[in-house]
């Protein structure tokens, strides 16, 4: 159920859900047309995604991949779910096995598909169904390249992505490659959902600045919820 985070009706479940948190939680700002950022969402959920994220690299760890054209990403990743996202020098795609374990990706823990659903349905989209959720971790200096996501074969669906850790800077950008970029700030526990007409925009993360953060010290972790297929 999509809900109006102004809404005051206070029959339904939602609202009652966050009847202890501040007035107007959660907050839902509309970064553009199918694009929602849900601010401090999963901080009630902090402590849960971090132990479910310790079992998950417990099992699949951190590594970094090489694109195509042989760069070794700045970035560390690993996977959970069905799928997992990796990329190598024959190309980027969606794996069942991790490279690394030759062992299925670890599956989603509830934690992680309660929080991506719901906030997918504060965004307006009723029927998320994430069969994959690629884990990034950046150190100081560690950034993504402006890219789109388009292997993904139901694009109505849209990307759910969790924010812990260190700040970063996101861009944000159109959906030529040459469009001009918005840059927003992304903190501990904001979730954003990429949807409808922002499915396919351009983005990427700058460097991340050296900080320390009581949830995941030296660095930043974000969740990117999909479905792949
Ligand atoms: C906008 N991750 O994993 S999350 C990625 O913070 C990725 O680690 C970034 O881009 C990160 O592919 C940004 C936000 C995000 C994810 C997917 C999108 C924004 C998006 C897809 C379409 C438009
Ligand atoms: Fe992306």
């Amino acid at each position: 159920m999509a809900t109006d985070c102004n809404s005051t009706e206070q029959a339904s479940g939602t609202a009652d859900m966050f009847a202890d948190a501040a007035p107007g939680f959660p907050s839902r700002e509309e970064l553009a047309p199918g694009a929602c950022v849900l601010r401090g969402f999963a901080l009630p959920h902090e402590a849960a995604l971090l132990a479910a994220l310790d079992t998950i690299v417990a099992r699949s760890p951190f590594r970094h991949l090489v694109t195509p054209g042989g760069f070794t990403m700045s970035v560390a990743m690993t996977n959970c779910g069905a799928l997992g996202w990796v990329s190598d020098r024959s190309g980027y795609r969606y794996t069942a096995t991790d490279p690394c374990t030759r062992q299925p990706w670890p599956s989603m823990p509830v934690a992680f598909l309660h929080l991506a659903v719901q906030a997918a349905a504060e965004a307006g989209f009723d029927h998320f169904a994430p069969d994959a959720c690629l884990i990034n971790r950046y150190v100081p200096g560690a950034r993504l390249t402006l890219h789109q996501d388009r292997n993904e074969r139901d694009l109505a669906q849209p990307i759910v992505s969790v924010s812990l850790g260190l700040p970063a800077t996101f861009l944000f950008g159109g959906l030529e490659r040459t469009d001009g970029r918005a840059r927003i700030g992304l903190l501990h526990g904001d979730v954003v959902v990429w949807g409808a007409a922002s499915r396919l925009r351009f983005h990427g993360i700058l460097p991340l600045k050296t900080g320390h953060h009581p949830a995941t010290g030296n660095c930043r972790i974000n969740l990117t919820f999909r479905n792949v297929r």
